[in-house]
């Protein structure tokens, strides 16, 4: 595919309610969408970079600049094969993995529309609904927490994320796990731990949990397989697992029993595929991480999640426990049985509604082949 324009959106969107976790808290989602063209089509990908370097530290700052002075030029005018002829095109670029999958999702558009195929199809899945469940931000108070937990619940949600920090962790969980005793529940930390403060976090093993998600520091693999050793909760790494390779590592050292794939952390969805593969082959299972995507990169979410080993309910939910407006026409619904339809339409499966576009845009930045 002949990559004849790029245009990049920065754009922030109110959330419907704050988001908060160890990092930070965030009222309004900014990211970067990549419009790409070619052939009378036209592609699009999200960037999941946010304002923050808080969970990344890539930001839609960083991601402009990679993506105006370092890919661009790499990509424009040029016949662009398939993802993996993407990566190879960038592989001169060291990380900055949130920007060049923004790109690659674009491309994933492009040529699923160039072949009249969906997504899910390219990728190989196999599921025409996948399983959800619903990231919940650290609350006011347990209390707090246990109703908008319980809200979830009612409507619809079988699985249940809640945010932990240092100060609000094994309460919180406690108060959840009491009033509801049989949800499959699970905690995610974002690295607020250190190996030595973990101990706090003993009494959490006790609780049923589903996993124990990203506890320590992202560069701290190893001592993930030290906190493993302890718990007889599965532990699943986000923040860590940057590449197939870290995939690997953390297996090859017994430092997780579950891994979350984002294809943006990883540098793209043909990376996510290569994690997942990697983990099916051992019955590693693994779960779709969200960055409280737009409609654009919630639909890619859905495709990936079709693949067979992801076998636990991906941080997909539906479009209004984020936004009240979004920037695709479609909006994502929960259906009873805790799951949501993925798209079949040809490459992401969905439009854009460019009021809501215009409405939301902090800056755009176009280029052309002259
Ligand atoms: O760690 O999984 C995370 C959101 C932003 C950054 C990191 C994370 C999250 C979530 C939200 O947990 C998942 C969602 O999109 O619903
Ligand atoms: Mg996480």
């Amino acid at each position: 595919m002949k990559i004849e324009s790029i245009k990049l959106h920065h754009i922030s969107m109110p959330l419907v309610s704050p988001f908060e976790t160890s990092f930070g808290r965030e009222t309004n989602r900014e990211c970067i969408i990549v419009v790409l063209h070619s052939d009378g089509l036209i592609g699009y990908g999200e960037c999941v970079a946010t304002r923050d370097p808080g969970y990344n530290y890539e930001t839609t700052g960083t991601v402009m600049h990679i993506l105006k002075d370092f890919i661009t030029p790499l990509i424009l005018g040029k016949d662009i094969k398939d993802a993996a002829n993407f990566q190879e095109l960038v592989s001169g670029i060291r990380g900055h993995h949130l920007a060049k999958a923004g790109v690659e999702m674009a491309l994933w558009d492009l040529l699923g529309k160039k072949a009249g195929k969906s997504l899910r199809e390219l990728l190989g899945g196999e599921r025409e609904k996948v399983e959800v469940g619903v990231s919940v931000g650290i609350q006011e108070s347990a209390q707090g927490l246990m109703l908008s937990v319980a809200n979830y619940v009612r409507q619809g949600y079988a699985r249940v994320k809640i945010k932990i920090k240092p100060g609000r962790d094994v309460e919180d969980a406690s108060v959840v796990r009491k009033e509801f005793p049989n949800l499959r529940l699970q905690v995610d930390a974002n690295s607020a731990y250190s190996l030595n403060d973990a101990k706090i976090l003993a009494p959490l093993d006790n609780m049923n949990l589903l996993l124990i998600e990203q506890p320590l520091f992202e560069d701290d693999i190893w001592d993930h397989h030290k906190l493993q050793e302890r718990f007889k909760t599965p532990i699943c790494l986000d923040e860590s697992i940057v590449s197939p390779r870290h995939a690997r590592y953390a297996i090859e050292m017994d430092a997780c029993r579950v891994i979350n794939i984002k294809a943006g952390r990883l540098g793209g969805l043909s990376q996510g595929v290569m994690v997942h593969d990697l983990c099916k082959e051992i019955s590693l299972p693994v779960w779709c991480g969200g960055m409280l995507e737009t409609g654009i990169g919630r639909a890619s979410n859905l495709a990936l999640a079709t693949l067979p080993n992801f076998v636990l309910p991906g941080d997909i939910s539906a479009s209004d426990r984020y936004y009240a407006r979004d920037i695709t026409n479609e909006r994502f619904v929960l259906n009873s049985d805790s799951t949501i339809d993925v798209p079949n339409g040809p490459g992401l499966g969905i439009t854009i509604d460019e009021k809501a576009l215009k409405e939301f845009s902090l800056a755009e930045l176009s280029f052309d082949v002259n």
